[in-house]
């Protein structure tokens, strides 16, 4: 069953970026249910997949979307489970757009807002790992040797 939803503005938005969410996840051996939606096109699917998504077991939603960037904001109004939002540099702005509108929610709804681009959506789904591994041993483990095998790839000289 999908414990993390990962959601974007746009079916573009998914090999430049959200994959990297889904490909560690996956790595963690954490399902995911992967979903384009957009705050602006498709309003409705956002709205239906929140009020759904608690019941159908999904524990963190990390939310993807370039330009004005309104879906994690949007998302995070809906649930009160936890919003990861990640900035895609799907712009002339290069994401600075993206940026300011995740991380700037006005006081009272929170979205954890990580780096643009693909790094971003690395980490959002690392720290997904990190939020249920609070919760789940297993998960914790895997997160664990996943840091231990990181590391030791790194060469001790160049
Ligand atoms: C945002 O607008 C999407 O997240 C995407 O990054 C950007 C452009 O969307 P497309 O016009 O490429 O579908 O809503």
């Amino acid at each position: 069953m999908p414990r993390v939803g990962i959601l974007m503005g746009s079916a573009n938005d998914y090999e430049s970026t959200m994959k990297a969410a889904e490909d560690i996840l996956a790595k963690l051996d954490i399902e995911t249910d992967v979903r384009v939606i957009s705050a602006h096109r498709t309003p409705d699917r956002l709205v239906r997949f929140l009020a759904e998504a608690e019941g159908n077991g999904i524990e963190v939603v990390i939310c993807g979307a370039g330009m004005s960037a309104h879906l994690a904001g949007v998302t995070a109004a809906h649930t009160t489970l936890p919003v990861l939002g990640v900035p895609i540099d799907s712009s002339p702005l290069q994401g600075l757009d993206a940026l300011l509108s995740t991380v700037q929610m006005p006081g009272g709804i929170p979205v954890a807002t990580f780096g643009v681009g693909k790094s971003g959506a690395k980490n959002a789904g690392l720290f997904a790992a990190a939020i249920l591994a609070g919760r789940d041993p297993e998960v914790r483990k895997r997160l664990e040797q996943f840091r231990e095998e990181q590391s030791a790839k790194v060469p001790e000289r160049p």
